[in-house]
């Protein structure tokens, strides 16, 4: 039986400062993440079958999930997920914007990367409660701005993520406390965008 195990941030944990602080990435990943992680296997524990499909097989059809163990997998597995990209699209400030293919991707979606962010950024700032907000694609190459509550994953609502803003407290309160837009702004210094650029590439 396989279980879910958590993934080693791709960067050390000061790397984002003083963006993201060492001691929020530390908590993060380390607690938090880990606890869905550990869930996660837990709600799995009598069901090997479904330990063997990956984690963005099972939220893409959270029908075929058991009943019982449906919602702990979508906020588990989710957590789990929405995480594992999260810490993916993060790296060290390179003061850079979205070059090539994916530049024009988002010209054609947004008119703009400067529009882009200001979008986003709203659907992030306008966000009521614990959630998430996403960049899309889709065939074609078309992006699109989602959010959603909780740990819900956009591949459950047949949707393919290229980039995530945890807008957990978890995520920010150490360093920010209430002041989210800070956050938010901060965020934007520390994309990877080579990565989401590869991520977009296959569409
Ligand atoms: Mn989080």
């Amino acid at each position: 039986m396989s279980k879910y195990v958590l993934p080693a941030l791709p960067f050390e944990l000061n790397a984002l400062e003083p963006y993201i602080d060492a001691r929020t990435m530390q908590i993060h990943h380390d607690k938090h993440h880990r606890a869905y992680v550990d869930k996660l296997n837990l709600a799995l524990e009598d069901h090997p079958d479904l330990s063997e499909k990956t984690i963005e097989d099972l939220l893409s059809s959270p029908d075929r999930i058991p009943e019982e163990i449906r919602q702990a997998v979508i906020n588990n597995g989710g957590g789990h997920a929405n995480h594992s990209l999260f810490w993916q699209i993060l790296g060290p400030e390179q003061g850079s914007e979205p070059t090539g293919d994916l530049k024009e991707k988002i010209k054609d979606s947004f008119s703009g990367f400067e529009k882009f962010k200001t979008d986003f950024t709203k659907n992030a700032a306008d966000l009521f409660g614990s959630g998430w907000v996403w960049l899309i694609i889709k065939k074609g190459g078309i992006l699109e701005i989602i959010k959603t509550s909780n740990q819900d994953n956009p591949l459950s609502l047949g949707k393919t993520p290229i980039l995530n803003l945890d807008l957990w407290e978890h995520a920010y309160y150490l360093k920010y406390q209430n002041r989210r837009t800070e956050y938010i702004n901060a965020w934007w210094s520390v994309i990877n965008w080579e990565k989401v650029s590869g991520l977009a590439s296959h569409f």
